[in-house]
């Protein structure tokens, strides 16, 4: 069910060479890209009746606002299951908690006596948050962009959800709930890439966001690339991944279950298993059939997604190779389940985010660990971060200087404006001391 790739034996290949011969979903986002432009200057032009209809055609209802009214989401937290009320409090809590603690300070740097660089951390003004339906209705997700957004201090928080059939046209009620627990009010029954572009563009009822966050599936990504510039964007959200690594100390029942977990996400969900142990691959090869014959969600995604090309077990010479294995893949969630985990751990440079040791799953992260589960995918991990607080920062430089501090360093100005061929650079300064430098 789950195929096996073996780099043991001959020196392991470096970089790209390396990246290549790992299994990887594909998720081409370009091809979806002419499928969403028309859609996107739908909703440029045409606004919210553009999004009703649009929402019509893939979600299958149609609405009468885009707005969710307020009652609507009050009343889903009324009506919202205790137990689930307490979970997602407590998944909020304990993010908040890790969350609030990521927020920069501002810092001034004294440059030269009366030179300073000051780094002041702003917000950005409004963002909208994107939180899929469908097939994955995650109120998780909404506490996992709606929480570092308000930790950063964003004014303007709104949040899309596509519009449910069987809820009357609404976002699905435990989106909604979580929403009212979070003290969001702003809420749009919009989904794919019109609730992008309705975000981007604006439309008479939602004005438009500086910057749009959220997983989404591939139109969203395409929306997201086409729309990147006049919004900023978090990432292009591809299919769950989880990466473990893991010698002969792992239990093989664990190691299996989690390597389900991921899967259950998607047919495209990637789950690769790399190690040095072949007890252990075989181990959980033999955990791996029962446990997916007991699985909920089998046909439709588990068992895709381990046989699918993206999923595999790959067998290494040691942890050390499986280190440079885990490196070049660069996985949105890397388990560590090795003797000394939190060392192995401590070695990893490309991860969205790492879990060490045997009682670190990465469902405590998805939804109670207090990290944020919205992560790196495709190997972005190599270059990106997950959504914290910083996604919702700018850093602004404040340069000030005296006028000796100016004169002090006029020279080199001058000098380098000169080296670039532009001279009205240094003119800018030699015309605050009479056109001339300024004298050692
Ligand atoms: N593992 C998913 C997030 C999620 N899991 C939501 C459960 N609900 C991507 O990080
Ligand atoms: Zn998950």
């Amino acid at each position: 069910m789950i195929s096996r790739i073996d780099l043991r034996g001959d020196a392991l290949p470096e970089g790209a060479a390396l990246r290549d011969l790992l299994p990887r979903a594909e998720f081409d986002v370009e091809a979806a890209l002419e499928t969403v432009r028309p859609i996107c200057e739908d909703v440029r032009h045409r606004g919210s009746a553009a999004v009703i209809e649009w929402g019509e055609k893939f979600d299958g209802v149609r609405i009468e606002s885009v707005r969710v009214p307020a009652d609507a989401i009050s009343r889903a937290l009324a009506e919202l299951d205790p137990a689930v009320r307490a979970a997602l409090e407590e998944s909020i809590r304990r993010a908040r908690l890790v969350h609030r603690e990521q927020r920069r300070t501002t810092h001034t740097t004294q440059v030269v006596p009366g030179g300073t660089v000051t780094e002041k951390w702003v917000p950005v003004e409004r963002v909208g948050l994107y939180v899929p339906g469908g097939r994955s209705v995650y109120p998780s997700s909404v506490v996992m962009n709606v929480v570092p957004a308000q930790e950063a201090g964003v004014e303007g928080v709104a949040v899309a959800s596509p519009p449910q059939k069987d809820f009357g046209g609404l976002p699905h009620p435990t989106i909604l709930a979580a929403c009212a627990l979070l003290g969001v009010d702003e809420v749009y029954a919009a989904g794919g890439s019109q609730a992008i572009a309705m975000f981007a563009y604006g439309t008479e009822d939602c004005l438009p966001v500086n910057l749009v966050t959220g997983p989404g599936n591939i139109y969203v990504a395409a929306a997201k690339r086409l729309l990147k510039g006049r919004i900023g964007i978090d990432a292009e959200a591809g299919p769950t991944e989880i990466a473990i690594l893991a010698d002969a100390t792992a239990d093989p029942a664990h190691v299996a279950a989690d390597l389900i977990s991921q899967a259950e996400h998607d047919p495209m969900a990637a789950a690769v298993l790399v190690t040095d142990s072949e007890e252990l691959a075989a181990a959980t090869e033999a955990e791996l059939a029962p446990q997916v014959a007991a699985t909920k969600h089998i046909k439709d995604r588990v068992e895709p997604a381990l046989a699918g090309r993206q999923s595999a077990i790959v067998l290494v010479s040691s942890t050390e190779d499986g280190l440079k294995v885990v490196d070049a893949y660069g996985a949105e969630h890397l388990e560590i389940q090795t003797a000394d985990a939190a060392a192995v751990a401590d070695r990893v440079r490309n991860a969205g985010a790492i879990f060490v040791g045997p009682w670190s799953p990465v469902s405590l992260g998805d939804y109670c660990a207090g990290s944020n589960h919205v992560l790196p995918t495709g190997g972005c991990a190599c270059h990106s971060s997950g959504l914290s607080v910083q996604s919702f920062l700018r850093g602004i430089h404040i340069v000030d200087y005296t006028r000796d501090a100016l004169a002090e360093v006029t020279h080199h100005v001058v000098t380098l404006a000169e080296a670039e061929d532009l001279p009205a650079h240094g003119a800018a300064l030699k015309a605050r001391f009479g056109w001339k430098v300024p004298q050692q």
